[in-house]
């Protein structure tokens, strides 16, 4: 089934209630202000009323539910940090976090449509765009009522982005476009794509490409096992003419995407969390409802082992995302202090869906569960936005001075 076009009466809602409680083992609510909590528990209210009636339905038809668009705009989700004169909501890094972490207890896929719009598409407007540029997109971006995508992956260089081979031409009035983009997402809905493509002296530049640019297409990926209500697609450039105007005028080299991914990895690091506490939630409640040998499997040794591991690790990383948000709102967090919390949060989220999925027993295959969604959800998660082991080297890099990618 298309992505783009669905019947919202096709999509059938779930008459399961949510009864998610988000673990807080260590009082971490204590290092959250008002305006902290009020802004999760927004989210977090939306999100039982919005996404979790319908997103099992979503995930299994591989239907992207765009109708929740203008909701996840109310909450403040398109871009939370940037200022409210661009239509942002000027709020800080840990509210940002805290969007993320909420929307993703929902779905990963929901989150990727938010990342991407605020982090991938209205950042680099933000942070490398003209004034006109910024005046033009940002309040449409922040309303919904443009969305955007980001095109850095190409079918041939995805963890090498350095050795893209799409590129710009200039043409005296305008730039040609030529190359293709893969594993985009949002693409098949998007209108606006922020492209990265190499000038002819071989240096990545940032272009605004438009929906309706003569050339320019978007097809949708299929047959995805993974983010299933999220849609992805590529991106293809033959011979789009791209106005001069719509190159991001404040940012030359890959430094541009990387930076914009910091920013996304960031709000990943808090989100894996989200899918983390949902499956930990999940599978506490039926520990203590499932019975066999005549007691809940809870009381067995074995699975409070499971459950133990499971909280312990949910509460280490939600000290080290804490402490990467109050780093990020003094403007003091390293690249690779963002790349150890995504890697870490996504390992942590992925190991405690797997267990939570054996817990539930053969119920955890079914989507009566959000488990098997979320387990199956990260798979994505742990490979875009840099791959587990990308991140580890990063680390790697960091700590020892020696670069392993060259
Ligand atoms: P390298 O030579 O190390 O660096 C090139 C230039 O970039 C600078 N830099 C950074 N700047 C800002 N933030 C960072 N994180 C940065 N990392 C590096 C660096 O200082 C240098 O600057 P300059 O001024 O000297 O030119 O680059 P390299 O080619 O060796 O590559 C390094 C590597 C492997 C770490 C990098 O390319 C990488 O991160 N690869 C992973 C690719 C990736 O993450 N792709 C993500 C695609 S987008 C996506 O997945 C969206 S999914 C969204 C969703 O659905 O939620
Ligand atoms: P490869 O780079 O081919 O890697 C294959 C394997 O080799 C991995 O295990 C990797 O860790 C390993 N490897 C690679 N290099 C090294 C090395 N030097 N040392 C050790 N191991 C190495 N991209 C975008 O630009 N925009 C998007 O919106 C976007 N959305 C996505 C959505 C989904 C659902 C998915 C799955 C991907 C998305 N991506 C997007 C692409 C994503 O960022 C890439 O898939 C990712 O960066 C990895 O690239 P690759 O798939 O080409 O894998």
């Amino acid at each position: 089934m298309s992505n783009q076009n669905y019947d919202l009466n096709s999509i059938q809602k779930s008459s399961k209630k949510d009864l998610f409680e988000a673990p807080d083992y260590y009082q971490i609510d204590e290092l959250l202000t008002d305006e902290h909590k009020l802004v999760r528990d927004t989210v977090r209210s939306w999100v039982k009323k919005e996404v979790s009636p319908i997103i099992e339905d979503c995930a299994q038809k591989a239907i992207f539910p765009k109708h929740l668009l203008p909701g996840l705009a109310e909450v403040g989700a398109f871009g939370p940090t940037i200022p409210a004169n661009y239509g942002g909501a000027g709020l800080d890094y840990i509210s940002y976090g805290l969007i993320m972490q909420e929307i993703e207890r929902g779905d990963s896929g929901i989150r990727s449509t938010a990342s991407v719009q605020g982090s991938l598409v209205m950042y680099p407007i933000f942070a490398f765009g003209s004034e006109e540029q910024k005046m033009h997109y940002l309040p449409k971006l922040a309303s919904g009522e443009y969305m955007g995508c980001f095109g850095l992956t190409e079918p041939d260089h995805g963890s090498d982005p350095g050795s893209m081979i799409t590129n710009i031409k200039d043409m005296g009035d305008y730039y040609l476009l030529n190359g293709a983009k893969m594993w985009i997402s949002n693409s098949p809905f998007a209108d606006i794509a922020i492209v990265w493509a190499k000038d002819e002296e071989g240096i990545i530049r940032g272009v605004i490409v438009e929906k309706d640019m003569e050339g320019f297409s978007a097809p949708e990926i299929h047959g995805k096992w993974s983010l299933r209500a999220s849609a992805s697609g590529e991106l293809v450039f033959d011979n789009v003419k791209v106005p001069k105007k719509n190159l991001l005028p404040n940012i030359k080299g890959l430094k541009g995407p990387l930076s914009c991914l910091n920013q996304a990895r960031y709000g990943i690091a808090w989100g894996a969390l989200g899918a983390a506490m949902d499956c930990y939630d999940t599978a506490l409640r039926y520990s203590k409802e499932r019975i066999q040998f005549g007691k809940p499997i809870g009381g067995f040794q074995l699975q409070q082992k499971k459950l133990a591991e499971m909280i312990t690790e949910i509460t280490k990383a939600q000290l080290l995302v804490w402490r990467l948000g109050v780093l990020k709102n003094e403007n003091r967090a390293t690249p690779a202090q963002i790349s150890m919390a995504k890697r870490n949060s996504v390992e942590t989220a992925i190991n405690i869906a797997r267990e939570a999925r054996q817990m539930l027993g053969g119920m955890g295959i079914t989507g009566e569960y959000p488990v098997m969604r979320h387990m199956m959800n990260l798979e994505s998660v742990v490979t875009y936005e840099g791959t587990h082991d990308i991140h580890l080297l990063i680390t790697g890099m960091d700590i020892t001075g020696l670069n392993a990618f060259v």
